[in-house]
């Protein structure tokens, strides 16, 4: 197991579409653990192999509470294969927009297809946080951050806040 290094925009690496994986082998699995690892050590609910510099369609989510077992899943090309008509807004933030927050418009389900970390196709029906935030981990995987979502000057608000953050931090390795 290690722990990745997580890219905070903007990075063109978060802009760039992912490619499918071909077959979930040990290698993907092992960057599915790590993905999770790197997740829980900085107290996300989900992470996208974008995030981590790599440019595979893999995402890794865990929304239990702290209170809870944890419950890790584990998915490649994942894809929606049913979203509800009816959208909620709900409160998000980024790994990768680190301290931003912004209210984000989304289905309120969706049903979802994916190869799991023993390469079988599954799928899971997805409400609440689990909805928000397997939609936010898809959306890396097409180079979209949550901050697309949102009004031009509310980009460009949440961006620039991130820049004066960043200035005169020492670079990270
Ligand atoms: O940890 C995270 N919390 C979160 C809260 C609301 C909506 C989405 C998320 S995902 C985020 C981790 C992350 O950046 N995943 O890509
Ligand atoms: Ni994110």
């Amino acid at each position: 197991m290690a722990i990745l290094p997580i890219l905070v925009a903007p990075d063109p690496r978060l802009k760039t579409p992912a490619k499918a994986v071909e077959n979930v082998d040990a290698e993907i699995r092992q960057l599915m653990d790590d993905m999770l690892e790197t997740m829980y050590q900085a107290n996300g609910i989900g992470l996208a192999a974008p995030q981590v510099g790599v440019s595979k369609r893999v995402i890794v989510i865990d929304v239990a509470r702290d209170d809870e077992e944890p419950n890790p899943l584990r998915m490649a090309n994942p894809e929606i294969v049913w979203a509800s008509e009816t959208e909620q807004l709900h409160e998000e933030g980024c790994l990768s927009l680190p301290e931003q927050f912004a209210e984000v418009m989304r289905p309120t389900a969706v049903r979802v297809r994916y190869l799991d970390h023993e390469n079988e196709i599954r799928e899971l029906d997805a409400d609440e946080m689990l909805g928000i935030c397997v939609q936010h981990e898809m959306d890396h995987l097409e180079g979209t951050l949550f901050v697309d979502h949102l009004s031009t000057l509310k980009r460009n608000m949440i961006l620039r806040k991130l820049q004066k953050a960043r200035r005169g931090q020492p670079a990270t390795v």
